[in-house]
């Protein structure tokens, strides 16, 4: 090839470069799924995960995090470093075409294991085109080297900037404010991305530092997703000792999986693929837990302790806290999220490793394989209590020629997406909503006191409690396993209490409740919490609601001088009118949709906030009770 070639080969390339990078930024949700906040530390993840995979192809012993006081971030490692020589097909450094052209993954893949599906694996490149800055900086072959860009595109040649002995690659780049909503950085968002993935690649170390309020932690965990389960566990009580796990290679698949069976009726187990959290499950998780019924069947009958009843998969979840971590080669993603994996070769992989692995694991426990048998046992007959409940109730229903609770204000409508069902905290609010709402599409079900905490409750209990029972019915769609939301009444679910303590409890008793017994409402987006104003502001015939101390403020400055205010300690302070005109009118009223973000921190959220240990409760609702539920419209 001669110079004159080498050029050309170069512009049409440049362009090419171009174009991509053009592209990014024209749909970056294409890329990297929003240009949320999610989105945000999306551009950080994917850093990051380059980092760790030259970790566990071996080279890398460390990585460090930093978020910068610019609000820049840094993500530093001992790895090879990233090739800085020419590269002769592309006619310029390689470093530049890792950092530049979208396409450049594949060539530069350190290991087998990057993801093909998903948000995953785009790249630095796109990382690049959506940053105001970047810079890149790499020791290798005695020197360092360095090459910066402006969203994407290189302020210059690859340069020799000094010398060095050691190896690695430091990327440091500022999200570009045009693109995103916001670039501030969470460090609980961060941290618990990197806590997650040190469980889940034990060899990892990564050294998380945020240099805006000197706050530090290092993860790092010889136990893997053992102590990962011991972790998730920690508000929980378990009843065998240590989590069961089973680590090895079945077909190329590397598997890695962790149990533990707790005291308690939920089943968190979740699984990854590539350390990629798989939201919707797939075939590795179908092979987990088909190998996981078959082999406690198999055991429970051949020690007598099976005679007439085959469990269930649902009974042999109950109270099982799971991870089920594998990693292959061009893994198949597939569902709405893509985040479902559907190769084949994973579904029987683990089936026949788990089957192989549990079944000598009780043969060599025989104490633990007896308790876990035993709370597949409870789990099916409480199943079966519940169903008698269930059935019962319906019965009764269907006797009584008004089958709906006596104290729910219905609405005329029976469109159910035209429909709204306001649960309302206490009897004078729930008065005074009956009053103030449209009853032509507005039902109110008033609440007396506290509900139950069906964290601590047995499954088949729950109808036995009247007001449980009465929002079940109200709802039209049961409880629990076989929640039907085909069925439901209505479409918007509003849980409305006081602005207080009280009010917060009960509003999380709800959600609890929801989450764990109907949670297709709330993944459905018909589950809302109503916003009540703080304070009235009036002057005259002026009045002004505010729902926060800002507005609050804005509004003494436009009534000016003499204006008075009232602080709402409830709901029941605000007459009918009020109420309707704040709170309840769709034209006017402010409402938060529940949407839940992180389902492993969800799990543990309602663990730790419902369950009896007061210690851990405070802390972790400090940290992550805002990136579980996001309460934004
Ligand atoms: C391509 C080839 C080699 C290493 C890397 C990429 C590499 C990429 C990243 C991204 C973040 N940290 C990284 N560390 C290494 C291997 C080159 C060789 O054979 O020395």
């Amino acid at each position: 090839m001669d110079g004159n070639n080498q050029q050309e080969t170069y512009d049409a390339d440049s362009i090419k470069a171009l174009k991509g990078l053009e592209a990014v930024r024209k749909r970056p949700g294409m890329y990297i799924g929003s240009t949320d906040a999610r989105g945000l530390h999306h551009l950080v993840f994917e850093v990051v995960d380059n980092s760790i995979d030259e970790a566990m192809a071996g080279y890398a012993t460390k990585v460090d995090v930093f978020i910068n006081e610019d609000g820049s971030i840094t993500v530093s490692d001992d790895g090879r470093g990233i090739p800085t020589g020419m590269n002769h097909e592309e006619g310029k450094s390689a470093l530049e075409v890792c950092l530049t052209d979208l396409h450049a993954g594949g060539k530069f893949d350190q290991n087998s294991y990057k993801v093909s599906g998903g948000l995953h694996g785009v790249g630095v490149s796109c990382v690049n085109a959506l940053s105001k800055t970047m810079v890149a900086i790499v020791e290798r072959d005695g020197h360092v080297w360095r090459q910066s860009y402006k969203i994407g595109i290189p302020d210059g040649p690859v340069e020799m900037i000094g010398d060095s002995d050691k190896t690695g690659t430091t990327i440091t780049f500022i999200p570009d404010e045009t693109i995103f909503e916001t670039v501030e950085f969470d460090y609980n968002t961060l941290q618990n991305r990197f806590r997650n993935q040190a469980y889940l690649n034990k060899e990892a170390t990564i050294y998380f530092e945020d240099k805006r309020t000197g706050k530090s932690e290092l993860f790092h965990y010889d136990g893997g997703v053992a102590e990962f389960v011991q972790y998730l566990n920690r508000s929980k009580k378990p009843i065998h000792d240590k989590p069961i796990a089973f680590e090895g290679v079945k077909n190329d698949i590397d598997i890695d999986i962790a149990l533990q069976y707790t005291d308690g009726y939920n089943e968190a187990v979740d699984s990854f693929v590539n350390t990629i959290y798989t939201l919707e499950g797939g075939t590795h998780l179908t092979g987990f837990k088909t190998a996981l019924t078959k082999t406690i069947n198999d055991y429970g009958k051949e020690n007598g302790m099976l005679k007439d009843i085959t469990l269930e998969g649902t009974d042999v979840r109950e109270g099982l806290t799971a991870i089920v971590s594998i990693k292959m080669a061009d893994p198949q993603f597939e569902g709405q999220t893509k985040a479902k994996l559907g190769s084949s070769v994973a579904q029987g992989a683990v089936s026949s490793f788990m089957n192989e692995k549990l079944a000598e694991y009780f043969l060599e426990n025989p104490s633990i394989a007896a308790i876990v048998v035993k709370k597949g046992i409870t789990a099916f007959e409480g199943r079966e209590a519940a169903k008698k409940a269930r059935d019962a109730t319906r019965r009764k229903s269907a006797l009584e020629s008004t089958s709906l609770p006596g104290k729910l204000a219905d609405c005329s409508e029976k469109d159910p997406s035209k429909c709204e069902l306001y649960i309302v905290e206490g009897e004078s609010a729930g008065g005074s909503a009956k009053q103030g709402r449209d009853r032509m599409f507005q039902a109110i079900l008033p609440l007396r006191g506290k509900i139950l905490n069906v964290e601590k409750a047995r499954p088949d209990k729950l109808l036995d409690h009247e007001e449980i029972k009465n929002l079940v019915i109200a709802i039209g769609g049961g409880i629990g396993k076989d929640f039907d939301i085909s069925k439901i009444r209505y479409h918007n679910i509003v849980i409305m209490t006081d602005a207080d303590v009280d009010g917060a409890h009960i509003g999380t008793l709800l959600l609890t409740l929801f989450y764990r017994q109907m949670r297709p409402l709330i993944d459905a987006g018909h589950m809302y919490i109503a916003m009540p104003p703080l304070y009235r502001i009036h002057k005259g015939k002026k009045e002004i609601y505010a729902y926060n101390d800002e507005e609050l403020a804005k509004a003494m400055v436009e009534l000016g001088q003499g204006a008075l205010i009232s602080r709402y300690k409830g709901l029941g302070e605000m007459n009918p009118q009020q109420l309707w005109d704040t709170t309840m009118n769709p034209e006017t009223r402010v409402m938060k949709k529940i949407e839940i973000t992180d389902a492993i921190l969800a799990d543990q959220l309602f663990s730790i906030l419902m369950g009896d240990d007061v210690e851990p409760r405070r802390d972790f609702i400090i940290e992550h009770a805002h990136e579980v539920i996001n309460l934004d419209v």
